[in-house]
């Protein structure tokens, strides 16, 4: 019986093409600078992304622990959504090795969280309140199943946070799904963010790594963080050798996960009782409910017996991810075998 693994496109596995660069790569001790691989691929992602400089990390979670240890000072505050990635799954990272207090704001359902909201979490400058030194984006947003943040959206919240000596970083994990879902670079899209992290190890395909992009400056200071938390690679150009080919062939077929999941979120609405928005769903995450008779746990064991992985987000909420491992005929098998354990449980 085969596996169809939707728990998340970080299960994705690298191709032939990446698994061969790897083997070739050309490498260096990439802590001194000296690995021509990572030194390609930190270029190739400042160019995609726009940005001066960029920066090879172990994971998003440390592209983003990197951008506010850079971007503010202890005791300072940070504003993100209420569904943040680095607020729920961070390991609190931010306040804990970052010393920042995480305010959130709620996150509508399509992953924005609103101007005023915002403005007016912005502290004034008062003896008694810590300064507002960041805000935290996410793009395409995780908790919200995916959802897109537009560049005009994304802009007018960096004026915002700009006027009132904020920086704006965002988590960008999947920003490649989001600017292939606008139909723009994605250099346009973050062009007034003053960082951007993705990940090459999610629904890129690549096996390890993300990039953290900004100024020169901040990358240089962003460098010297990485190494004090012990993340210098040595020759990491082994790993970056598939990342390179990741941003070179796995950006533009990212649209058909995007349709995968669609048929997904189509063929679920049609199963009585399940509870999902199809309208919502505009990238590689789907996300739905069983229905209320059926206990959530029940229904994933259920459905793993019959070789299809989903994941729980907490609460009734059910997450299945598309990625290059995920054909059109597993979309259908799902849909097939998501119905009976309806019918069955
Ligand atoms: N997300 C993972 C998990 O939470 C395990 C997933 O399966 O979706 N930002 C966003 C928006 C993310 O979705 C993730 C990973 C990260 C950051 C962290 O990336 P890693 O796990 O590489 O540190």
């Amino acid at each position: 019986m085969k596996t169809i693994d939707m728990r998340s496109d970080t299960k994705t596995l690298p191709t032939e093409e990446m698994r061969l660069a790897m083997y070739e790569a050309e490498l260096g001790d990439d802590v001194d600078g000296e690995d021509p691989s990572v030194n390609r691929l930190e270029k190739l992602a400042a160019e995609m992304l726009g940005k001066e400089a960029a920066l090879y990390t172990t994971s998003g979670i440390m592209s983003n622990l990197l951008s506010v240890l850079t971007h503010t000072r202890h005791g300072e505050e940070i504003i993100l959504g209420s569904q943040s990635h680095i607020f729920w799954y961070e390991v609190g990272g931010a306040s804990a090795l970052g010393g920042v207090v995480m305010r959130t704001v709620p996150n509508a359902a399509d992953g924005t969280i609103s101007p005023v909201d915002f403005k007016n979490a912005i502290r004034e400058q008062d003896l008694d309140f810590p300064r507002t030194s960041l805000l935290c984006l996410e793009n395409t947003h995780n908790r919200c199943g995916g959802t897109v943040l537009t560049q005009e959206y994304t802009s007018r919240m960096c004026a915002t946070a700009h006027e009132s000596g904020l920086k704006v970083h965002i988590d960008g994990a999947r920003i490649f799904s989001a600017a292939v879902y606008l139909g723009i670079p994605v250099s346009r899209l973050v062009k007034d963010a003053d960082s951007v992290c993705f990940c090459l190890s999610k629904n890129l395909s690549a096996p390890v790594g993300s990039l953290l992009c900004g100024t020169q400056e901040f990358i240089t200071r962003a460098r010297k963080w990485r190494r004090m938390l012990g993340g210098g690679m040595r020759q990491a150009g082994v790993i970056a050798a598939a990342g390179i080919v990741a941003l070179q062939t796995m950006v533009e077929r990212l649209a058909v996960d995007h349709q995968n999941a669609r048929l997904l979120a189509e063929g679920l609405a049609k199963i009585p009782g399940i509870i999902i928005h199809p309208e919502r769903v505009q990238t590689n995450i789907v996300l739905f409910e069983p229905p209320e008779t059926v206990g959530v746990d029940i229904f994933l064991h259920h459905l793993k017996e019959q070789g299809v992985l989903l994941s729980s987000m907490g609460g009734r909420t059910i997450r299945a991810v598309t990625h290059r491992m995920i054909s059109q005929d597993d979309i259908k098998s799902s849909i097939e075998a998501i119905g009976s354990a309806v019918e069955y449980l």
